[in-house]
């Protein structure tokens, strides 16, 4: 049909005020991303601040890596969660420099037999290190893809004997309002604090991370030595942790605390289970425009539903 009269155009076919502002957004997106590439592609020469960050040693490749497109060294160290620092995603960048990571020691207390205080390099030095390529869900859903340099928390406590009365481990953010300013306004009860089940704490997935792209961990991104646990919303992988306690109920978190109804212990990535406030269905991938699938356990599933497998994940969620 090459002509219509006015009478023929079926209200469908008109442009909603909705579509039409979408595709005002893309077009405008669209200039700004090609503004953006010729930018990018003139200064690609111009070096990222990586340099300034040692490199690791003996680091060994892992077969948990995704063979997805990594996020830039930029990317990942300037758009951060880290409330210590600011609630802005650009203010742990701009402000964790007065974070001192080293020396740093991990108490590790509570069900087990060897307790006791470990020095961060002691750990680095005496566990095989792994890099590890994740995918990062953030609950605000958006996503990254990070090469981590990490430790297996499992070959951690095996170290340290966990007795039987172990059923969760709980983990704490330093607490110190001089080098975390943030410490100073109430946004979260303070130090951070985060815990798992613990099965979900050895599997093999879950790693404490002393680094990324080879090199040591900058401060905005939990430094010297902050969990990850990739089938799970970014608030479980409490950063620049000084203690590690062993303990036998189930240990409440900082965001449950802050919001129950929105955060619980869990925070299994479930594109099933909206967030109170939003979708979790889909998320943006960092650079991208147009936003992917969630998947289920931030596509992790083989590795970790097991361990779910008697639990009501819309009321443990
Ligand atoms: N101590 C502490 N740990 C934290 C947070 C925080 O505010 N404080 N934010 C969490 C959230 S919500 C996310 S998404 C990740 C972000 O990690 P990244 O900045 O290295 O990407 O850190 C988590 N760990
Ligand atoms: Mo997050």
């Amino acid at each position: 049909m090459l002509i219509n009269n006015e009478a023929d155009i079926k209200s469908s076919e008109i442009t909603s005020e909705q579509d039409y502002l979408n595709r005002r957004q893309f077009m405008k997106f669209s200039a700004l991303a090609t503004a953006g590439f010729v930018l990018k592609n003139n200064l690609l020469w111009a070096a990222d601040d990586s340099e300034k960050y040692h490199r690791l040693n003996n680091v060994v490749t892992s077969r948990f890596s995704t063979s997805e497109e990594k996020n830039s060294w930029d990317d990942i160290t300037t758009y951060n969660n880290f409330y210590e620092f600011g609630t802005a995603k650009d203010d742990p960048a701009d402000n964790a420099h007065t974070l001192k990571p080293k020396p740093w020691k991990v108490e590790i207390s509570g069900h087990c037999k060897k307790p006791g205080s470990y020095d961060v390099d002691d750990l680095i030095k005496q566990n095989q290190l792994e890099e590890r390529i994740y995918r990062l869900r953030c609950v605000e859903a958006w996503s990254m893809v990070i090469p981590w340099v990490g430790i297996p928390l499992k070959s951690i406590i095996d170290r340290v004997e966990p007795t039987s009365k172990a059923k969760f481990i709980e983990m704490t953010t330093l607490y110190d309002p001089k080098q975390m300013p943030g410490q100073n306004s109430y946004v979260l009860q303070w130090p951070y604090v985060e815990g798992l089940r613990l099965d979900e704490a050895s599997n093999p997935l879950t790693i404490l991370a002393v680094g990324l792209y080879g090199r040591v961990l900058p401060n905005q991104n939990g430094a010297p030595i902050r969990l990850i646990v990739p089938w799970k919303y970014g608030f479980k992988s409490v950063k620049s942790i000084v203690s590690i306690k062993f303990v036998e109920k189930m240990p409440r978190n900082t965001w449950n605390i802050a919001a129950p109804h929105e955060y619980g212990f869990y925070a299994n990535v479930n594109p099933g289970v909206d967030h109170p406030r939003w979708s979790q269905a889909r998320e943006r991938r960092l650079g991208e425009f147009f936003k992917r699938e969630t998947l289920m356990f931030n596509g992790y599933g083989d590795q970790v539903a097991h361990m779910y497998k008697d639990l009501d994940l819309k009321k443990w969620f």
